[in-house]
């Protein structure tokens, strides 16, 4: 076993050697367990009081781990050996920004609003308040007058007791997590395609898989430890070839030349033009496994009818990329044994987010590459805990992955809940983000709770987003672990218990399910999100129909087993696991019940997919226009079991660049910051390696505008602007990329040099029809240089 103690002393150095030592190995064989350690620094092994179970919360993917406890405090973290999904390993994140924020400025007390400021009070005052206006606001304006806005980082239980509260306690449909930001396409794509949510592959797919594409996903940076994963079959014998699509050069996009592969560099926005086109490929080159799909799939003959016009050479010109690369790329996934596959935001933050990823998935079921070993499709998530939002019911889904437009669905989860079937929102979908915004910002919403999630960095269009939290008729509760941009805007901050200070169970992006004990004691009065929950619903009162109360739970683990129940017989079947259980040496996954009492580590492996009429968790949506597939159109259809090939035509993005803006934003990540840094910033280590933001030019397109490595320039497009240094190297020639970390710790709009610097200063307010997901990924802008850092900066305004 190969072992990588990473000590306080800072050697070996995971942030310059970001994926750690290789342990290659062959197709086919398991990947080597090497087991990843870091303690703070004066701390030995042989000091650590306690190991307590849990799994990093810093990305989807998962990554089980130990908790070291001394004298009350983390103080450390190892990767557990046994589990399948990261045998040991931890990524930079994981290892230096898991656990250091503890003991730095957190949130110990509620605050609430008092003659303009925020000043620190009692639980039972913000409670007060917070039950005083939502119970005003429930008799004067009903349910339709309070939205939730929550998260992809609490855990199951936490959205479970919020679903409930939210839909048969209050009755809104105004719920949705940060998920829609994140992985609405990736629930969106699978719905679509094959009935439900539900990720069909697993992770060990990459032990076994002969071609690797990356749609949008920049792993190396995002899922470390994934891409640990896949180098080591890259450094093995039979390595697999990688094909990376994105316009920028990568970890991702280098792996792929080097491994005879392809790198498709598109247009920003380009997506779907380039999907039809290797969909096309796949067909007119004979590629097609023609009896899986006429026995396991609908929609061939429309498919092939769209995707027709989309030659190489055709696509080539939309997508600025060789018409021979995309015949490349066609063939190798034509032509391999076992494809994997994964897509992440390049695919997902765009204006046709849910078209394109659908691509992927017809591209799979083309060629029957799916439920097999080495060849699968993962619809991949960004938040560590996404999967529970959406299953659970947190977002703009039902709990249990049930179809708001079929009544029987509603009857059992009015049964299970014992409530009126009309008190659960079922006349419409349940209301996306971008729409509960929309509503706050027309005065319709007065009421909106927001927990674990900081909108005021992450949303697009921050000016509005500024100027809607500002709104006087906007009651606002912020519920975080530390104060941020966005709790500077609430009426009543509550101060949440983090990773480590509570127990729960979540559920990664390939449907291992971990649970994560409580290491140590929350700080000050901060409580757990179940308990700040549940304590609501106590005092509001909210009870079932013959007058029980409507959440009677008290610990996470009484409402893990209620939540096994809504569970039982949807595809993310929990029944057959416990907490007991989920003690053993690995995470499992879901479905996990009598049929499978292990876990079923891959889906769909009998081409079955649940597309029943009465089973599948949507009709699915005209994929150009987002219009709902009726229910008696979706059964005329008959899918029965078999998956939908969906197709759509190209349409160029909603904003292009022009004379005024020419060049093309895109936003996104580093390797070294989980989103607004509210954990990672507060880790030395992390903050050192990536102190500030920055804007990435092509060489070509710094040397046009005179911009040299370290110059200030100012991004600016028709909403906003950001002022920062410039990096030169990575990106295509038009394009820019600035990633969206940084805000600003207070509300001003300016850091504290007094320059505007988050990325969504820039972005608009758009989305992708179907799935309701922002466009991150395309903005126009224009780009000037200020001046050389040391040169004297211009005069203040
Ligand atoms: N280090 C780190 N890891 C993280 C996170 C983090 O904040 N930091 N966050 C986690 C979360 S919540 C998420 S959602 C994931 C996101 O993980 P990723 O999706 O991998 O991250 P991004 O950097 O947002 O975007 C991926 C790539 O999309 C490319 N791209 C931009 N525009 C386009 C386009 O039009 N087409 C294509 N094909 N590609 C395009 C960008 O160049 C970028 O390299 O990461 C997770 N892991
Ligand atoms: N321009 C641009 N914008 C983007 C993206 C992009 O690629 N480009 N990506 C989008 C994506 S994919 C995502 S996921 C979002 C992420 O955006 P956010 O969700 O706004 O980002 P975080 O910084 O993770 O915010 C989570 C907050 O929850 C708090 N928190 C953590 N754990 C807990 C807990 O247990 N309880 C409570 N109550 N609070 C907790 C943290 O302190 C933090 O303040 O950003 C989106 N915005
Ligand atoms: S890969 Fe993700 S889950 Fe694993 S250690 Fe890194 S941040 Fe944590
Ligand atoms: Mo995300």
């Amino acid at each position: 076993m190969a072992q990588q103690l990473v000590p306080g002393g800072g050697m070996p150095d995971r942030i310059a050697d970001v994926w750690g030592t290789r342990t290659p190995h062959d197709r086919d064989t398991p990947w080597p367990v090497r087991v990843d350690t870091h303690l703070e620094e004066g701390v030995a092994e042989g000091d650590v009081d306690r190991w307590v179970r849990s799994a990093c919360v810093l990305c989807s993917n998962g990554c089980a781990c130990d908790i070291a406890v001394r004298d009350g405090r983390m103080v450390g973290i190892r990767g557990r050996a046994g589990d399948v999904v990261n045998h040991g390993r931890l990524g930079p994140k994981g290892l230096y920004g898991s656990w250091q924020w503890n003991g730095a400025d957190r949130l110990t007390r509620p605050l609430v609003r008092e003659g303009g400021r925020l000043v620190e009070t009692g639980w039972d005052t913000a409670m007060d308040r917070i039950v005083e206006r939502s119970r005003r606001l429930m008799e004067e304006i009903g349910p339709l007058s309070h939205g939730f806005y929550t998260s992809g980082q609490l855990f199951l239980e936490e959205y479970y007791a919020l679903a409930v509260i939210g839909k048969a306690g209050l009755g809104t449909p105004h719920m949705d997590g940060n998920t829609r930001l994140c992985t609405a396409t990736a629930a969106a794509a699978l719905k679509e395609t094959f009935g439900s949510d539900g990720q069909p592959g697993t992770y060990t797919d990459i032990d076994s898989c002969d071609a690797i594409f990356l749609y949008g996903h920049n792993m190396a940076e995002t899922q470390t430890v994934l891409w640990a994963r896949v180098l080591d079959r890259l450094y093995g014998p039979r390595p697999p070839v990688v094909v990376a699509v994105d316009p920028r050069r990568t970890r991702v996009t280098e792996a792929a030349g080097r491994t005879g592969g392809v790198h498709l560099a598109p247009l920003p926005g380009t997506n779907q033009a380039l999907m039809n086109c290797l969909v096309r490929e796949v067909i007119e080159n004979g590629w097609v496994d023609r009896e899986y799909v006429a026995a396991h799939t609908v929609g061939f003959e429309e498919l092939a009818a769209t995707v027709a016009p989309y030659t190489p050479e055709r696509a080539a010109e939309i997508c600025r990329v060789p018409a021979g690369d995309l015949r490349r790329a066609a063939e190798i996934f034509g032509t391999s044994d076992r494809v994997l596959s994964t897509v992440l935001q390049g695919f997902y933050q765009s204006h046709q987010a849910t078209a394109a990823s659908c691509q992927v998935n017809n591209l799979h079921l083309l060629r029957g590459q799916i439920g097999r070993p080495g060849g699968g499709v993962m619809q991949m998530n960004g938040q560590p805990t996404a999967q529970n939002t959406r299953e659970c019911g947190a977002d703009g889904d039902l709990p249990g992955f049930r179809n708001w437009n079929n009544p029987r669905h509603i009857d059992e989860l009015a049964r299970l809940w014992n409530v009126d079937p009309l008190t659960i929102p079922h006349w419409a979908p349940p209301t996306h983000a971008m729409q509960i915004w929309r509503y706050a910002e027309q005065g319709s919403i007065r009421f909106l709770w927001i927990s674990a999630t900081n909108p005021a960095v992450s949303l697009p269009e921050l000016p509005r987003v500024r100027d809607i939290l500002r709104r006087e008729d906007l009651f606002v509760v912020v519920q975080d672990g530390f104060r941020t941009e966005t709790s500077e805007y609430a009426d009543v901050v509550l101060p949440a218990a983090l990773w480590g200070e509570k127990q729960g169970t979540f559920t990664n992006a390939d449907r291992t399910v971990h649970l994560s004990e409580k290491a140590v004691e929350p700080p000050g009065e901060a409580r757990s999100d179940l308990d700040i929950f549940l304590d609501y619903a106590r005092r509001m009162d909210l009870r079932d129909r013959d007058g029980g109360p409507l959440v009677p739970w008290s610990s996470p683990e009484e409402v893990f087993r209620a939540w096994q129940e809504c569970s039982r017989g949807r595809p993310c079947d929990y029944t057959g696991l416990s907490y007991e259980k989920l003690r053993g040496d690995s995470g499992i996954h879901w479905p996990c019940n009598d049929q499978y009492p292990d876990g079923r580590d891959r889906l769909y492996a009998d081409g079955i997919f649940p597309t029943d009429p009465d089973f599948c968790e949507a009709y699915g949506h005209d994929l150009l226009t987002g219009g709902d597939v009726t229910p008696e159109r979706y059964r005329a259809a008959r899918p029965d079991g078999r998956a939908h090939l969906k197709a759509a035509e190209y349409t160029p993005p909603p904003e292009t660049t022009g004379e005024d803006h020419p060049y093309v934003l895109t936003t996104g990540r580093t390797v070294y910051h989980f989103h607004t840094r509210t954990k990672t910033g507060r880790s030395r280590r992390l903050r050192d390696a990536a102190p500030g933001p920055w804007a990435e030019l092509s060489p070509g397109d710094a040397a046009a505008l005179g911009v040299a490595e370290g110059d200030l320039v100012r991004i600016e497009s028709p909403r906003g602007a950001v002022e920062v240094p410039a990096r030169i190297g990575r990106g295509r020639d038009g394009v820019v990329f600035v990633p969206f970390h940084y805000g600003y710790w207070d509300t001003s709009g300016a850091a504290p040099d007094g320059r505007p610097r988050a990325a969504n200063e820039m972005t608009l307010t758009e989305w992708d029809p179907v799935s309701k997901q922002p466009v991150f990924k395309v903005a126009a802008v224009r780009v000037t240089r200020l001046h050389t850092p040391g040169a004297p900066r211009p005069a203040a305004k």
